[in-house]
């Protein structure tokens, strides 16, 4: 640190006296003036008064850069200190699954699409050929902001699929990942809202096996080589036939414990063929075109990955939990 360092309280007025004083550096070189030759008296003169001002100027930035800066309230702020720390955040486990998920599927050439999280009756159940009678429509099940015309919390990111197929004929092959909400009490098992990617192709020849193929490409991707998969017979009612499909359980690698009930498998994903009725809805021709779709839930998928036994730990914004995931990418 020199001298005039600005961070000195003094240094200005140490610059004064040395440079600027009747006993400073320039005082006295202007009384050499009588020793210089009349010829040369001049310019030496004219050379100590540059001399002189350019002192001056340095002063006042010394004066200037000591003052506190003064913000609003009067309080007055050092900003020569060094800054507090801030704590770096980092990366919630159901987004790091999340991004992880959609990158698979971005390679086998599915664009992501998203929508509203509140929807109408149409977009929601209509169109994905809920009838009116079924129970995923009932007040138990479903949030409603407005009973007439419905308006509601998406119980599923279907309905952003909706919003695809009415602004676009096939091929179409999208993902749609999201919160989505149902009217549940909330424990260790079950949330008021929870994250699900959803996936759907449409084009000519899109047949079961494809169905099949994609999905076990994503679950050896996601996973690892090892997981073994098996698809279950199901039902859904935009789907025909519907399908859900287990995967061998990671915890105890199929040997039995309490995350796959003893089984040794666990459910990841529902899945199935479009349902024609489905395709209608958005005058997209069944007889030429076909689709799969899927849903899944991320905090399934994240609780297999990591190890997370308890639904709520997602939405409690612990510290101490979140932070375990730092430095994961
Ligand atoms: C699931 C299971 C099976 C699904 C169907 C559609 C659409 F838009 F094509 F009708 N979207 N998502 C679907 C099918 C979702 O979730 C468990």
């Amino acid at each position: 640190m020199s001298q005039f360092d600005a961070a000195q309280p003094d240094s200005a007025e140490v610059f004064r006296i040395r440079f600027l004083g009747t006993k400073g550096q320039i005082k006295a070189l202007m009384g050499e003036l009588k020793n210089v030759s009349p010829e040369q008296r001049k310019a030496m003169g004219q050379h100590l008064n540059e001399l002189k001002v350019l002192a001056e100027q340095q002063w006042e930035s010394l004066k200037e850069s000591q003052q506190p800066t003064v913000i609003a309230g009067g309080n007055s702020m050092d900003r020569t200190l060094p800054g507090t720390p801030l704590p770096v955040g980092t990366r919630h486990p159901l987004s790091l699954v999340r991004n992880e998920i959609v990158a698979i599927f971005r390679r086998l050439g599915f664009a992501v699409a998203e929508g509203p999280e509140i929807e109408d009756d149409w977009h929601n159940f209509g169109a994905m050929n809920l009838p009116e009678d079924h129970p995923a429509r009932d007040m138990q099940d479903t949030f409603y902001i407005q009973q007439e015309p419905a308006w509601l919390l998406r119980t599923h990111t279907s309905s952003v699929q909706a919003r695809v197929m009415e602004q676009q004929q096939p091929p179409i092959r999208v993902i749609c990942p999201g919160r989505v909400y149902r009217n549940e009490t909330i424990s260790a098992r079950a949330h008021c809202f929870f994250h699900q990617v959803e996936g759907l192709y449409i084009d000519e020849h899109v047949s079961f096996a494809d169905l099949k193929q994609t999905l076990y490409f994503f679950v050896q991707e996601m996973l690892g080589k090892n997981v073994k998969v098996r698809f279950r017979p199901s039902y859904f009612p935009f789907t025909e036939p519907s399908a859900e499909m287990d995967i061998s359980c990671l915890i105890c690698e199929g040997k039995g414990c309490s995350v796959c009930k003893h089984s040794g498998w666990v459910e990841i994903l529902g899945s199935g063929m479009v349902h024609p009725r489905v395709l209608e809805n958005f005058s997209i021709d069944p007889n030429k075109y076909t689709g799969f779709a899927f849903g899944m839930g991320i905090e399934r998928i994240t609780q297999l990955k990591y190890q997370i036994n308890d639904l709520r730990l997602y939405s409690q914004n612990d510290v101490r939990f979140l932070q375990q995931f730092s430095g994961v990418v």
